[in-house]
């Protein structure tokens, strides 16, 4: 391998900022629901399932303490006892490096230098350091806790932070979600027949004027659709009210919700999707872009396929369980293969914000042998590989891709 290009590679993806697309974080103007500091690091879901694992613990006793004493007891069984050495303790060490905070074993040094850190604009230094611009929040008009923030109208549209209408209990649990849509004052009945689809329309299209999103998205489960009416109020309300704003949709396929249910949403798991409804509704709504992620390992080849023969699909990310330098490697070298540029590489799904300084320094150094084998390959073709090629190419993975695909306009990120 050619050391210089090796060098550049690495230096030009550590320098280009890049859009999380696709986050669980809020600006801190949603107070409650920006997470950070040391104990939401120790108990984000990943850690939860994989400490439990260690203890004879009654999960629903577990996740009923408070949050002090579920960190000490993550801390206790994955730093204490026992090397972290799995993907999701090293992202806590990695934040800990990041942040200038040496590793002690007694977990109160550690909240203490977190403690310490005097920062006005926190959020910003953390978006800084991890070297992202902006990122893309979830954004549920179903969550009653997250409404309480619209209503008070917190959210002040800002570069940085991007709403995106997240619809999957409406799409999923219209049960609940029929109720939410009476309560907020539309005349809709249980059946969804036609006046129904016309008022749960209206629901939407109120929260895309009050949130403005870049996209509206939806987690499925990996054998949706199972019953005609998700497909119903997929087709005959989400997507016509994207249509109207001209909207991707993003979809996120393959959960396998609560599939140990006491352990919460630390319970959730992976099942194999089948392609064959989304392969028609692509090809049936050529007009209409589809942002798309899939859980499962086994899935990867066939959506990479499905994603070079419709132009109105882009393919995102490494998604949770995926989100492994193992994994990442052998999908991404894929996507590249079949692909070339056209993809969107990864999102962070971060929950915590110091989370953004391990999951892009995590991803960067996985990244950039993989891209640096590529322009090898280029040179010994004869071609000449410079730095501006390399940043163009870049640039595009990090933003460039999302941002013509969303209609974003650079000023915007
Ligand atoms: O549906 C989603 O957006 C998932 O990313 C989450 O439900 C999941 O809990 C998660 O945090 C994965 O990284
Ligand atoms: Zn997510």
């Amino acid at each position: 391998m050619n050391n210089s290009i090796e060098k550049i590679v690495s230096d030009t993806i550590n320098e280009i900022p890049v859009i999380d697309m696709h986050t669980h974080l809020f600006p801190d103007s949603f107070s409650q629901l920006c997470l950070h500091g040391i104990d939401e690091l120790l108990t984000y879901h990943y850690l939860i399932s994989e400490a439990t694992l260690w203890a004879d613990i009654d999960y629903q006793k577990f996740l009923m303490l408070p949050q002090k004493t579920q960190a000490e007891f993550v801390w206790e069984e994955l730093f204490v006892k026992r090397s972290p050495i799995s993907e999701a303790s090293l992202g806590v060490l990695t934040v800990l490096k990041e942040l200038d905070i040496p590793f002690s074993k007694d977990l109160n040094d550690i909240r203490e230098y977190f403690s310490k850190i005097n920062n006005d604009d926190y959020v910003t230094y953390i978006m800084n350091k991890a070297n992202v611009s902006s990122f893309v929040m979830t954004n549920n008009p179903f969550d009653e806790e997250e409404r309480k923030y619209w209503d008070q109208g917190v959210f002040f549209s800002s570069k940085n932070f991007i709403p995106a209408l997240r619809v999957d209990p409406l799409i999923n649990d219209w049960e609940n979600a029929s109720k939410t849509i009476h309560q907020d004052g539309y005349s809709i009945s249980e059946e969804i027949d036609t006046s129904t689809i016309e008022e749960t329309k209206q629901f939407l299209r109120f929260w895309v004027q009050k949130m403005k999103p870049v996209y509206m998205a939806a987690s499925l489960p990996w054998d949706f659709p199972k019953k005609d009416y998700e497909t119903l109020l997929l087709e005959e309300c989400v997507l016509p009210v994207c249509e109207e704003y001209n909207l991707p949709m993003s979809l996120m396929l393959g959960t396998k919700r609560q599939l140990n249910p006491d352990l919460g949403i630390a319970g959730d798991g992976v099942g194999q999707t089948s392609f064959a409804y989304l392969e028609q509704l692509c090809m049936r709504l050529p007009e209409q872009k589809f942002l798309i992620t899939v859980l499962a390992r086994e899935n990867q080849y066939e959506l990479t396929v499905i994603a070079q023969k419709f132009k109105n699909v882009m393919l995102f990310g490494c998604w949770w369980f995926l989100n492994t330098p193992q994994l990442i490697e052998e999908i991404t070298t894929m996507r590249m293969d079949q692909l070339g540029l056209h993809f969107i590489p990864q999102h962070s799904d971060c929950r915590v914000f110091e989370q953004l300084l391990y999951k892009w320094s995590h991803f960067r150094q996985t990244f950039s042998p993989i891209l640096a084998q590529r322009y090898q390959r280029l040179e010994n073709q004869g071609l000449t590989i410079t730095k501006e090629t390399i940043q163009n190419d870049v640039e595009q993975l990090f933003q460039g891709n999302f941002i013509n695909f969303t209609n974003l306009s650079r000023s915007e990120v």
